[in-house]
C-alpha cells in the first residue's frame, strides 16, 4: 500500500461529523476477538438523538504526530485510542499525514453513557468524509466496531442490530438498521446517578467475566433467542414484549458479571432504586422499562406520554443528581464545520 500523500492532495483535509450514543437492549459483553473488537454475541440498541457527541478531524501534511482535545482539554489517555482509530483510516486511504482531533461531549464522559459509541462513530464518520474516502455505512460500521464495539451500531439511526457475525476478519460483524426512529418513537429518560469514570471499564471488565464468570458460556448460548424476541418486539411494535426481553437482558449481562471473580458491580444504591421505581410504576400500567450499562445510570425506556410521569418518579429517587430525557435519533453523518460551534 502507497503510504506517502497522493501528489493532488492539498494541504489540509477537514471534516466534521455528529453522531449520538446508543442504549443497547439485548447488550453485548464479551469479546471472540480482541484484535478485530469482535463479539462473543450479537446485540440490539437504540440510538438517541439530544445526546451528542461533535468531531471534527484535519490531516495536516505539516503534524509530526496526532492532537486530541476533548472538550477543550487535551487527553492523552484517549489519546491512543483516537490514534489507533486514526491508523485504521489512515491506512485504508494510503495516506500517512497525522491529523489534529476536537471533539466535543455534551453529556458526561465515561459514565455508562456510551460516549466512546458516539465519539467513536463520529471520529470514523468525520475521518472518512476528510480523507475522501468512499464506503458505505456497513463499511464505516466495521470500521468503527475496531475503534469501539458499541460505536458499530451509532453509524445507524433508529433501531440497530450489530452482527456477532462469523467471519475472522470481521466483515460480516457490522450493524444495520431494523426499523427507523420515526417508525417506533419511545422516548428515554435517563436518569444521572453519579458523573465519576467507572472503576472497570467496558474492555476489562468484559476480559475479566470471560476468564473468572461461570455463566459466561450460558450468556453466549442463550443471547440468539433473546435477539429474535427482540428483533420480534420491534417488527410488531410490541412494548411489552420489548420491557421483558430487554430488562432480562440487563439483569443477565449483570448477572454474569457479578459472578466474575473479583465480581464487577457497576450499581450504585440510586441505580438499585431507580430500576424498582421503573417496575413500579409498569405495575400500574406505564408503559415504562429499564435497562443499565457498565455504569450507575438507570436508562427508563418508555411511551412518549409517559414521559413526564418516568423523569418525575424518577427525580424523587435518592441520589438521582439529574434526569435527562431524549428521544430517539438518526446515525452519524457529516456536518458543516459551523455547526462544531453550536
Ligand atoms: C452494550 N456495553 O451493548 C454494552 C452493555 C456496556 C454494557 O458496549 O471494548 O465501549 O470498545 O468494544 O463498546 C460498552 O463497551 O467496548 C458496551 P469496546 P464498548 O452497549
Amino acid at each position: 500500500m502507497n503510504s506517502r500523500p497522493r501528489r493532488e492532495l492539498p494541504e489540509q483535509l477537514f471534516a466534521a461529523a455528529q453522531a449520538q450514543p446508543n442504549i443497547a437492549l439485548v447488550k453485548y459483553w464479551g469479546k471472540r476477538d480482541a484484535a478485530f473488537n469482535l463479539p462473543v454475541v450479537g446485540s440490539i440498541s437504540i440510538t438517541l438523538d439530544s445526546l451528542w457527541t461533535r468531531t471534527a478531524v484535519r490531516f495536516d501534511a505539516g503534524l509530526a504526530q496526532d492532537r486530541f482535545e476533548l472538550n477543550g482539554k487535551a487527553d492523552a489517555e484517549e489519546a491512543r485510542r483516537v490514534g489507533a482509530c486514526l491508523d485504521l483510516l489512515r491506512q485504508r486511504a494510503g495516506v500517512s499525514w497525522r491529523a489534529s482531533v476536537s471533539s466535543r461531549n455534551n453529556f458526561p464522559t465515561a459514565a455508562g453513557l456510551a460516549s466512546s459509541a458516539s465519539g467513536f462513530a463520529a471520529l470514523v464518520t468525520a475521518g472518512a468524509q476528510a480523507l475522501g474516502l468512499r464506503i458505505d455505512d456497513t463499511e464505516k460500521s466495521a470500521l468503527a466496531r475496531r475503534c469501539s464495539g458499541s460505536a458499530a451500531r451509532s453509524i445507524f439511526g433508529g433501531y440497530v442490530e450489530w452482527a456477532r457475525g462469523e467471519r475472522a476478519d470481521g466483515a460480516d460483524s457490522v450493524a444495520r438498521e431494523l426499523l427507523p426512529a420515526a417508525a417506533w418513537p419511545l422516548r428515554v429518560a435517563v436518569a444521572i446517578t453519579s458523573t465519576a469514570a467507572k472503576e472497570v471499564g467496558s474492555g476489562p471488565g468484559m476480559r475479566r467475566t470471560a476468564e473468572t464468570s461461570p455463566f459466561q458460556q450460558a450468556w453466549v448460548d442463550t443471547q440468539e433467542s433473546d435477539l429474535a424476541a427482540a428483533r420480534a418486539a420491534i417488527t410488531a411494535r410490541d412494548f411489552a414484549a420489548l420491557a421483558e426481553i430487554s430488562e432480562h437482558s440487563c439483569l443477565k449481562m449483570h448477572a454474569l458479571a457479578l459472578a466474575a471473580r473479583p465480581g464487577l458491580i457497576y450499581w450504585n444504591g440510586a441505580t438499585v432504586e431507580g430500576m424498582r421505581r421503573v417496575r413500579a410504576l409498569r405495575a400500574q400500567g406505564v408503559p415504562v422499562f429499564f435497562t443499565v450499562d457498565a455504569g450507575p445510570q438507570v436508562k427508563a425506556v418508555c411511551e412518549p406520554q409517559a414521559l413526564p410521569r418516568v423523569a418525575a418518579a424518577l427525580r424523587e429517587v435518592p441520589g438521582v443528581l439529574e434526569v435527562v430525557d431524549t428521544g430517539l435519533g438518526e446515525g452519524a453523518r457529516a456536518i458543516p464545520a459551523e455547526a462544531l460551534a453550536a
